[in-house]
């Protein structure tokens, strides 16, 4: 069991939001799914104050290590979320953890007011790092911004708030600790990081939105260096993500500081990757660690 800012876990690996569909993989893979959840915890899709279309198409480009995604947050919105998306992801044997953004202070107000009063949400996390929308207020570059909003939002919900960081600004360790100045309980790195590719005929970028959000085995290092980095800077918690293909990724970024950690990209290529990563992670957890040599003077 893990102690996750008082939530209890079975085990250290949950989904990066938005890489995981629990409705649509239910309806795929039946009760099975239930009766086997991959994940600890199960965090939504990003949810925003009204309905969003997403990006134009085409949304995804496929890389050698990985992908770039422009989805653009389609999304119900507040109220459809509550009516339709809330009762089903109730139903998931495991934790929930709501991830919710918005382009003004208060609009994450309210989504946090909103998700902070069901008792079926069990944590928040703020999404602060999306790549793909241009919010008008980017408040995940800027250390002061940041602290900002968690210090407007911390008191409108008593839940654990977990706030993700993108790796796009210029110091992610600031960020983290400007959050947790303000009373954040937890850190979420990294999102994905702004890249772009060419269509092959017209040379005009590829994604409908211009460029995209890269992630997968491609971004592996960057995640781990900016885990360390920010586990250095601060006391709280860390969901630690970024390419995690096995158990091997996942036990670097937890001795890198993190203390769970979220598979992303890899669900896509093999939906219940993280029950094999879970196991290959016990499994590396249960083995004896070589000390490090002591250094000769
Ligand atoms: O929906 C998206 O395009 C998206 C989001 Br909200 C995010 O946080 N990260 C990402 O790579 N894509």
């Amino acid at each position: 069991m893990i102690d996750f800012c008082g939530i209890r876990l079975e085990h250290e690996v949950i989904n990066g939001s938005g890489t995981f569909d629990a409705i649509a993989a239910q309806r795929a893979f039946g009760d099975e799914l239930l009766e086997r959840f991959p994940f600890s915890a199960f965090v939504s899709k990003t949810v925003t104050l009204e309905p969003r279309q997403g990006n134009p198409p085409p949304r995804l480009w496929e890389l050698g290590a990985g992908m770039i995604n422009s989805i653009g947050l389609p999304n119900k919105g507040l109220r459809g979320y509550l009516a339709e998306d809330l009762p089903k992801l109730s139903e998931l044997p495991v934790p929930l953890i709501v991830n919710v953004m918005g382009s003004t202070r208060d609009e994450v107000a309210a989504l946090v007011r909103a998700f902070g009063e069901r008792d079926e949400v069990a944590a928040l996390e703020l999404n602060l790092s999306c790549p793909n929308v241009k919010t008008g207020l980017d408040f995940g570059v800027d250390p002061i911004a940041t602290a900002g909003l968690v210090e407007h939002v911390r008191p409108l919900a008593d839940k654990p708030l977990i706030v993700k960081l993108t790796p796009n600004a210029g110091d992610p360790a600031a960020v983290a600790a400007a959050a947790e100045g303000a009373g954040a309980d937890a850190m979420s790195l990294i999102n994905t990081l702004r890249g772009m590719a060419l269509h092959p005929h017209t040379r005009e970028p590829w994604l409908g939105g211009g460029t995209g959000g890269v992630s997968g085995p491609a971004i592996r290092p960057i995640a781990l260096a900016q885990v360390a980095q920010v586990a250095s800077r601060v006391r709280v918690p860390i969901v630690g993500m970024g390419g995690v293909q096995r158990g091997a990724d996942a036990l670097d970024l937890l001795d890198a500081g993190a203390t769970l950690v979220a598979v992303g990209t890899e669900s896509f290529r093999e939906p219940l990757c993280a029950s094999r990563i879970v196991r290959e992670l016990t499994q590396l957890l249960g083995e004896p660690r070589l000390e490090a040599p002591s250094t000769v003077r």
